[in-house]
C-alpha cells in the first residue's frame, strides 16, 4: 500500500487530497515539522532536503525491485496522475500540458511565496512582517488569472475536473477564510463547485 510521509500544510494536503480523490489505497505517517521529525536520519534517506510530502509506493513496476520513493509535491501528484489517474490527468500531450501549466503555477509561484510568507512571519528569529506581506499579496493577486479562466469555464483548463483544480484547492481553502474568493468572483463561484463535489467533501470532512 502506498504510504504517505506528511504533516498538515498545503503541500501535504495537495499530495492526501489527490490520492483521496483517486481512491488509492494509503495509509499516511504524520511527520511532526514541530518536532523538527523531517531531520532525522531515517527520513533524510527518504527525501534528503528534509521537506514533506514524501510518497512511497510498493507497486512492482518497471522491473524495480524495491519501492518508489518520490518527493516534490509536483512530481507526487503527476506521478499518481500518470500511474493510477487517467480520468484526472489526460493522457494527450497537448491537454496534459495545460493540466501541468495550472499545477506549476499553483504551486511554484503561489504555495512557495505563501510559504514564505509563513516563514519569514513565524519561522525566523526576527519576523519580518513588512517582506511577508509583500510575497503573500504577489501570491494571492496570482488570482486573477485564475479568476479569468474560471469566469469562461468551469474548471480550470475546461468542462472537467481535473488534477489541476486539486492542487489549487488547498490553498484557495486556506485563504477564503482571508477574503480570497470574495475578492474574485470566477474563483468564488469555482470554491463553491469543488466544495460540493462528493470526494472533495469528504476529504474536508477528514480535515476537520
Ligand atoms: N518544493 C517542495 C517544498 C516542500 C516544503 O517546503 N515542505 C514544507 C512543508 S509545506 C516542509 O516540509 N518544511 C519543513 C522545513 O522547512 O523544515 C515541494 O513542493 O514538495
Amino acid at each position: 500500500m502506498i504510504t504517505l510521509y506528511t504533516y498538515n500544510t498545503i503541500n501535504g494536503q495537495v499530495a492526501e487530497l489527490v490520492l483521496h480523490c483517486l481512491e488509492q489505497p494509503h495509509q499516511i505517517k504524520t511527520v511532526d515539522l514541530m518536532k523538527g521529525e523531517q531531520r532525522s536520519a531515517e527520513f533524510l534517506k527518504m527525501n534528503p532536503s528534509g521537506r514533506i510530502p514524501v510518497l512511497v509506493d510498493p507497486a512492482e513496476r518497471d522491473g524495480r525491485d524495491k519501492p518508489l520513493v518520490v518527493s516534490q509535491t509536483g512530481a507526487i501528484v503527476t506521478y499518481l496522475g500518470r500511474q493510477y489517474g487517467d480520468a484526472w490527468y489526460p493522457q494527450n500531450e497537448s491537454s496534459r500540458s495545460q493540466v501541468d501549466e495550472w499545477i506549476w503555477f499553483q504551486l511554484t509561484d503561489i504555495s512557495t511565496n505563501l510559504f514564505n510568507n509563513f516563514y519569514l512571519k513565524s519561522l525566523i528569529e526576527v519576523p519580518q512582517p513588512e517582506a511577508a506581506n509583500v510575497l503573500r499579496d504577489r501570491a494571492l493577486d496570482f488570482y486573477q488569472v485564475f479568476d479569468q479562466a474560471l469566469k469562461v469555464r468551469a474548471y480550470l483548463t475546461g468542462s472537467d475536473m481535473t488534477l489541476a483544480d486539486l492542487v489549487s484547492f488547498p490553498v484557495v481553502h486556506a485563504s477564503a477564510k482571508y477574503g480570497l474568493t470574495d475578492r474574485y468572483a470566477g474563483l468564488k463561484r469555482w470554491y463553491r463547485d469543488m466544495q460540493a463535489d462528493l470526494k472533495i467533501r469528504s476529504w474536508l470532512d477528514r480535515l476537520r
